[in-house]
């Protein structure tokens, strides 16, 4: 299948779904500029994802990627909840707060969320992609009869292969380098860490569908890497972090550009699941504490508030500030002027 063909474009860049980050600006300056923007609809609801897309049209005729998460339900524990937000207690008193009282599930799963999936089959964009795990069959027959190209991310073979099954088009080759959450549709199975460059080979060559690298790709040599391992494109998030279409804060951009860009590690304190971050001083406790953190997105619901308490104090090291390794080399270009930077790195 040529996914570029297919979707008209002219760069074989796909800019990465950013719940948080990525906007539609962001997504309609990049599909403008002839590669594929993505908007994440993860972390809001139908209401939410029909103005992110009604926003993105209006800007762009062009294709670009509606982003989901499809998380398995999150187990409700109340004593391990209540422990977690104990321990929290020190961290939130230190920026003058308190923790909340209880954790909330705040993000909905798409595989649970009808209002969404009618949205979708009514907007139909032309590309939909999967985080986290894979909706059912029937959702996934109603968004193909709407014309969807169907992404999934997966971290391994077997997630590739379950993926197969349940027909979906283009495999994101997630690789360990890759800044956010790791897309492994089991936070607690053992992970084999595969980086870029392996998977990346292990799902041209095992699955016989088109196949997408992202993780730790930066600039026109990285793409040009990622096609020469026999991949149809490159998602890359990180590299349009520091746009200004970006949602980020000063304190994210900041990090983002200083030496601490140099240092990320994968965390699962933040939001409940394995996420590659900027170390940062929740990292730091979160690699003391995080014996037993309460499911994703239940937990997030607590690091929200005590990054929304740090902030009220200027102090910006308990954000969410995910990036991939390759950090250093973003650049706080224009999300259009970053993919003509791209392009004329990948023909240099
Ligand atoms: N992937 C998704 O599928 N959905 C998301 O909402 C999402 N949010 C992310 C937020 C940030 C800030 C970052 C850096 C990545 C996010 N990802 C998300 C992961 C990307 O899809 C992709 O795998 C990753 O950015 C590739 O690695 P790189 O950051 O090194 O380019």
């Amino acid at each position: 299948m040529s996914l570029i063909a297919d979707l008209r474009l002219a760069s074989p860049i796909i800019q990465a779904p950013m719940a948080g980050i990525s906007t539609p600006a962001m997504a309609a300056a990049v599909s403008n500029a002839g590669a594929l923007g993505s908007i994440a609809v993860g972390a809001t609801d139908a209401a939410g994802g029909r103005a992110m897309i009604a926003e993105t049209r209006a800007l762009t005729d062009r294709p670009f990627n509606v982003n989901l998460f499809v998380h398995a339900p999150p187990r409700i524990r109340p004593a391990e909840e209540a422990a977690w937000l104990d321990a929290l207690v020190p961290l939130f008193a230190a920026q003058g707060a308190g923790p909340p009282a209880a954790l909330d599930t705040i993000y909905r799963s798409f595989a649970d969320d009808p209002a969404m999936l009618d949205l979708l089959v009514e907007t139909r964009p032309r590309v939909v992609s999967f985080h986290f795990g894979l909706p059912g069959a029937q959702q996934i027959a109603a968004l193909k009869q709407a014309g969807c190209l169907l992404l999934a991310s997966v971290t391994n073979l077997d997630e590739a292969a379950a993926a197969r099954t349940a027909g979906i088009d283009v495999l994101v080759a997630q690789g360990f380098e890759a800044g956010g959450h790791r897309g492994m549709f089991d936070p607690d199975a053992a992970d084999a860490m595969l980086g870029t460059f392996a998977l990346t080979r292990l799902l041209v060559a095992k699955t016989g569908l088109p196949v997408i690298a992202a993780g730790g790709i930066m600039d026109g040599r990285g793409v040009r890497a990622a096609l020469d391992l026999g991949a149809v494109a490159a998602q890359l998030g990180t590299a349009f972090i520091a746009c200004p279409e970006s949602s980020a804060d000063a304190a994210y951009r900041a990090a983002l550009a200083s030496p601490a860009a140099q240092q990320t590690v994968m965390t699962r304190a933040i939001s409940g699941r394995p996420a590659r971050c900027l170390a940062n001083r929740f990292t730091q406790w979160g690699a003391e504490n995080s014996s037993d953190v309460p499911d994703y997105p239940r937990a997030y619901a607590a690091g929200k508030a005590l990054n929304a308490a740090a902030r009220t104090r200027g102090e910006g090291g308990y954000g969410a500030q995910w990036a991939g390794q390759g950090a250093p080399l973003a650049r706080a270009l224009p999300a259009a002027d970053l993919i003509a930077a791209i392009v004329a790195e990948m023909e240099a």
